[in-house]
């Protein structure tokens, strides 16, 4: 019997020292001394031990038993150590490699020139003031001294959702909505987007304009002229300049286009300038006295000069961009270029 120990033993010495993982450690400890193994199988056994050896051979089993899960505690233990090692080993993290840059957004080019716009002239004390996307035939074009068969609305193909329903094609109802809720001063930036039936390089079916209207004793187009050459000296360079060309639009009486001196030749001439030295930038006048007093203002004792531009154009001119696509196609290495960081 005690052969049999002894090479139960020796068999679980041979076999733990072999054993690479807990697992199979484990599997090993079942082999042995789980519920069918080897050592639990002797204990079994013990109704077949002569009454008067059973208690020296249970003692005998027992202390096998204590022996073997001993050597198996060790071997468990040393086996933890070990995987927990090699754990540490694989996790282990380089700090000296370089770090990774996480990916930065940026504003996008008709954001970043829609805010310097607002900055110009929210420095010149200007509120800002936003009208509705869809509205109606009155303030889209009546209020403004457009009638129903007036040839200017050829001006803009609109998009009409019902006869009397549309998207705006412009900003200038912002003005009518502004001086029928506010008495004079008034002096206010009216921005959002419009919408016309127009699809080219230069022409988009969604652009974003801004409206800009001061009612006031006394305003002329001195006023006008002094407030756009100090937003222009702001949005391109000091040395920029502006022209005043006739125009006409219903609403404005005087009526003018603006140009700039061309941002890069400075008015030289150059292929962004088609040779000229300027470049449009916006219509503006003085306001028609018949939209003042449509609008409730008593055109005897105020005036009012307006203006309005597209956020696009400005931002084609600066960054010399040729077709206002690429501003809509979320292209990320175009938009790139615009990441200050
Ligand atoms: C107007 O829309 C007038 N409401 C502006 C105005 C306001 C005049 C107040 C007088 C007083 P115009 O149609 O020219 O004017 O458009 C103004 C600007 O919008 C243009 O100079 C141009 O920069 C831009 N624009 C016009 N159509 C498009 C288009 N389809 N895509 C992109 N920009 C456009």
């Amino acid at each position: 019997m005690q052969e049999k120990h002894n090479e139960i033993k020796q068999n679980a010495k041979i076999e733990i020292a072999k054993t690479e993982s807990t697992k199979e450690l484990n599997d090993l400890k079942a082999k042995y001394v789980g519920k069918n193994g080897e050592v639990t199988a002797l204990l079994r056994g013990m109704k077949d031990i002569p009454a008067e050896e059973r208690a020296s051979f249970g003692k005998m089993v027992n202390d096998l038993k204590v022996e073997i899960t001993e050597m198996f505690s060790a071997k468990e233990n040393e086996l933890k150590d070990k995987e927990m090692m090699a754990k540490f080993d694989s996790e282990a993290i380089d700090i000296t490699l370089p770090g990774k840059t996480p990916l930065a957004g940026s504003l996008h080019p008709l954001n970043i020139v829609k805010n310097k716009i607002f900055d110009a002239f929210c420095g010149m004390g200007f509120e800002v003031f936003e009208g509705p996307e869809i509205d109606t035939d009155y303030y889209c074009f009546q209020a403004l001294n457009i009638p129903k068969d007036h040839p200017a609305r050829d001006m803009q193909d609109t998009f009409y959702i019902t006869d009397n329903i549309l998207l705006r094609p412009h900003t200038s109802p912002g003005q009518v909505r502004t001086m029928e809720n506010k008495k004079p001063p008034i002096k206010i930036l009216s921005p959002g987007r419009v919408y016309r039936a127009d699809d080219d390089a230069s022409h988009s079916p969604m652009f974003h304009q801004i409206e800009g209207l001061v009612v006031d004793k006394g305003v002329s187009l001195c006023d006008l002229q002094g407030l756009l050459d100090e937003f222009v000296k702001i949005m391109f360079d000091e040395q920029t300049k502006t022209r005043f060309r006739p125009s006409y639009f219903p609403f404005t009486e005087p009526s003018v286009e603006v140009d700039v001196t061309c941002c890069k030749c400075h008015g030289k001439g150059c292929s962004l300038c088609k040779g000229t030295g300027w470049i449009e930038i916006l219509g503006a006048g003085i306001v028609n006295k018949k939209v003042l007093e449509m609008s409730g203002i008593d055109s005897n004792e105020y005036s009012g000069l307006a203006f309005g531009l597209g956020i696009e154009r400005i931002t084609m001119i600066k960054y010399g961009i040729s077709d206002i696509r690429t501003l809509f196609e979320n292209n990320v290495k175009f938009l790139k270029q615009f990441n200050r960081r």
